[in-house]
């Protein structure tokens, strides 16, 4: 039997071993620290009018832990879809701890009408959606685009046999 394969059959086999490497190389990449549930510990200071910082970028599953500051006038956090409200006064730290396990984007607003601007005192935190969960998704992408192949080959391959089989 020293039948050579046809280019086809080469291309189609070049091909799954292609699949085989990227479902590899997506199981083996390191899990980045995002993909585990971390801690954010972040100091947040609220002024006439405006969140020190404005934006927090945290991954779903996430535990944030905000350290609540007013330095001027009594403010209060208000964070939607999570439902959190605290009332901060000058000089007395307050902490709030949660969570962040529903993804999307929440604004946090100033609960206690603080001056003329109070109602533009926003900020928002962005929960980014699992990265395990992509991550799973790539592989089943990949190994479902390995099957089709993996298909296709085979009918290919019978219609080579056949062919080959015609002309003998
Ligand atoms: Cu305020």
């Amino acid at each position: 039997m020293s039948r050579v394969f046809s280019p086809s059959f080469r291309r189609v086999i070049r091909l799954q071993i292609l699949f085989v490497l990227a479902a590899a190389l997506f199981l083996w990449w390191p899990s980045t620290p995002s993909a585990k549930p971390a801690t954010h510990v972040i100091d947040m200071d609220m002024t006439q009018f405006a969140f020190e910082p404005g934006r927090m970028t945290v991954n779903q599953g996430d535990t944030v832990v905000l350290k609540l500051t007013a330095s001027d006038v009594v403010h209060g956090f208000y964070l939607d879809g999570y439902g959190l409200k605290t009332r901060v006064e000058p000089g007395i730290a307050q902490q709030v701890e949660f969570v962040a396990d529903q993804p999307g984007k929440f604004r946090y607003r100033c609960s206690v009408s603080c001056g003329p601007m109070h109602p533009f005192m926003i900020g928002e935190m962005v929960v980014s959606p699992n990265q395990p969960f992509w991550k799973a998704a790539g592989v089943i992408v990949i190994a479902l685009a390995g099957l089709i192949s993996h298909v296709w080959f085979n009918d290919t391959k019978g219609v080579l046999d056949e062919q080959t089989q015609q002309e003998q």
